[in-house]
């Protein structure tokens, strides 16, 4: 695979394409980051923003992962303290996940975001910036039903953040894509470059298809969840034998929450997918791309319930070791 299709691979949609391109002729020692609020719990989504990283550090980019501790404070996530401790967690489940210590910069939001020259830069992003813009912004990103002041600020942070972090590529899951938008087109007011964005996709709610997983609501898959608990969640989880299910009687898009599993968390972490079944029903299947797993899934070559049951174990293959981490 050439260093643009790895670096975009899975990715919703890069900002822009010739940027992207450009850092792909040249990608050592580029500087890639994604930041999470601090949750002392990895889920699934994080699991996918740190695969986009491990393709990028096979690229040749470095890599920053931020614990946003100021963006947690500012979005209700907590205290200071329990902020703080969430972080130190969840850098230990990153690692045991396999974003590899001496590869990765962790960094803390606080580190440098109370220094005096952000602080001045966040207020010029301010006076730029309307308070409906930074609202949209926040659509997909903030608690709580209302915005409040610090929510309008946190996504000027995130923007700065990309400067101060001397950044050539932010990774974001598409809920982010309305604050690099902003981001893009407000940093050139301080004299600054817009940057080059790349965002993952968000899997469909698990047990309908519908909608997005979120950690906030319905069911997801974090690294607190026992092997039972992930074989009980996949094998409830929708599957039509299709990548592309019907919408629903009301018109809501669907997707196939067990075949996107499959395709941003198994195959890039894994060479081969065996499907084990016993010989009265084909014996295995030995898959080395998604494609050819779906087409199977699609033809009725594989059963859902088969699909299902690999899914499970691979998936539970990659939580082990922060499971591990989080019962020290
Ligand atoms: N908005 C992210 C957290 C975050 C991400 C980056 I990239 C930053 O520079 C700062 C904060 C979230 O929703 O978790």
């Amino acid at each position: 695979m050439d260093a643009y299709d790895l670096i975009t691979r899975n990715a919703s949609e890069v900002v822009t394409e010739d940027e992207v391109r450009a850092l792909a002729d040249n990608p050592e020692g580029k500087r890639a980051y994604v930041g999470y609020e601090p949750s002392g719990v990895l889920h699934i989504g994080h699991m996918l923003g740190a695969n986009k990283l491990i393709d990028l550090q096979e690229a040749g980019f470095e890599v920053v992962v931020l614990l946003a501790d100021v963006h947690a404070y500012l979005n209700d996530k907590g205290t200071f303290e329990e902020i703080r401790e969430t972080a130190e967690q969840m850098k230990e489940q990153f690692i045991a996940y396999g974003l590899d210590e001496s590869q990765t910069e962790f960094v803390l939001g606080s580190e440098f975001q109370l220094d005096e020259s952000y602080v001045l830069d966040l207020h010029a992003l301010e006076l730029e910036t309307t308070l409906a813009r930074a609202e949209r912004a926040m659509a997909e990103i903030k608690s709580g039903d209302s915005v409040t002041v610090s929510q309008a600020v946190y996504p000027l942070m995130q923007a700065l953040d990309i400067v101060y972090l001397d950044i050539d590529l932010a990774i974001g899951g598409m809920e982010q894509r309305k604050v690099h938008m902003l981001a893009r087109d407000t940093l050139p007011s301080i004299n600054e470059d817009s940057p080059t964005c790349l965002h993952t996709p968000l899997i469909a709610e698990l047990g309908t298809g519908v909608g997005k997983m979120s950690s906030s609501k319905g069911i997801t898959i974090s690294m607190q969840d026992s092997t039972e608990d992930i074989e009980e969640k996949i094998n409830d989880a929708y599957c039509p034998p299709t990548a592309d299910p019907e919408p629903t009687d009301d018109g809501e898009a669907r997707e196939n929450p067990v075949l996107q599993i499959f395709e941003y968390h198994v195959f890039p972490r894994f060479e081969r997918v065996v499907v084990e079944r016993p010989d009265e029903y084909g014996g295995n299947l030995d898959y080395d791309d998604y494609e050819s797993l779906e087409a199977d899934l699609e033809s009725g070559e594989l059963h859902p319930a088969d699909a299902k049951g690999a899914l499970a174990d691979y998936l539970d293959e990659l939580i082990a070791p922060g499971r591990e981490k989080i019962s020290e």
